[in-house]
């Protein structure tokens, strides 16, 4: 039975012009769930309420001439402003942002309450950068608008939020430690002719996770050895990583 909830762990505004892109994916699965249970407060904002003039516009030409229209700095001001008054952290989403990655998404899990704003056209005036904490960006490819970069920023983060997900699920996600995580099985015992690994039918604890962890290390030294240099690696990790680094050793790709 649940009594009268207390607040959320974590609130999250959006400014859009288009909160109907987030109805279903906020309504479905992990997320939605959460934000049911009230361990998630999710409040959209419609832009166009703070568009200007008759047509209440949010745009304009660009100075000095081009394609393409800017977003305009005051309906995005008056958007903002009340939410970081109301003490959040105002995060734009943005392609020359800074990259979202595990680490970033567990700081912003814990922040208490954010403020995702979502541009649209070819861009947003310069000026706009000035009324926001940070810029935060999925990865290099831009897109249409910060609506579907601001619903990964949601999910990637919501998820951590305790109580959302079982902790031991993200604890050993890929990246939680710096390493990829290596493979997963579920029945049949065969499939197509591969086997599931009988160390993993063994039940022999130690071993299976001595196992987890050298395919994961596996794993990442094979397809992210760029991520080696940041890992947390024991002296045992070294060593295994040494072997599979050895010819002959341990040389399959997966
Ligand atoms: N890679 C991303 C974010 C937004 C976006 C926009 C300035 C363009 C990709 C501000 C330029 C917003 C990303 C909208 N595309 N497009 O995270």
């Amino acid at each position: 039975m649940s009594g009268p909830r207390e607040a959320a762990w974590l609130r999250i505004d959006v400014v859009t012009l288009f909160p109907e892109l987030f109805d279903v994916p906020l309504r479905t699965s992990v997320i939605g769930r959460a934000l049911e249970r009230g361990i998630v407060d999710v409040t959209l904002h419609d832009l166009r309420e703070h568009g200007l003039g008759r047509h209440r516009s949010v745009d304009d030409y660009p100075y000095g001439g081009g394609a393409g229209m800017i977003m305009r700095p005051e309906p995005l001001h008056a958007a903002i402003e009340p939410l970081r008054q109301a003490g959040a952290q105002v995060v734009l989403l943005d392609p020359a942002g800074e990259r979202l990655t595990d680490p970033l998404a567990r700081d912003l899990a814990s922040s208490g309450r954010l403020a995702l704003v979502c541009g649209r056209y070819e861009g947003i005036d310069e000026r706009v950068r000035s009324l926001v904490d940070r810029e935060v960006s999925i990865g290099d490819y831009v897109l249409t608008g910060g609506e579907l970069p601001a619903l990964v920023l949601i999910d990637a983060v919501v998820r951590l939020v305790p109580g959302v997900i079982e902790a031991e699920s993200h604890e050993s996600d890929s990246f939680a430690d710096g390493l990829l995580e290596g493979p997963q099985y579920t029945r049949p015992e065969t499939f197509m002719g591969l086997a599931v690994p009988p160390v993993l039918l063994s039940g022999h604890h130690g071993e299976v996770a001595r196992w987890r962890r050298r395919e994961a290390l596996r794993r990442t030294l094979r397809r992210r050895p760029d991520l080696l240099v940041d890992a947390d690696l024991t002296d045992d990790d070294r060593s295994e990583i040494a072997r599979l680094m050895a010819p002959e050793e341990g040389d399959s790709d997966s």
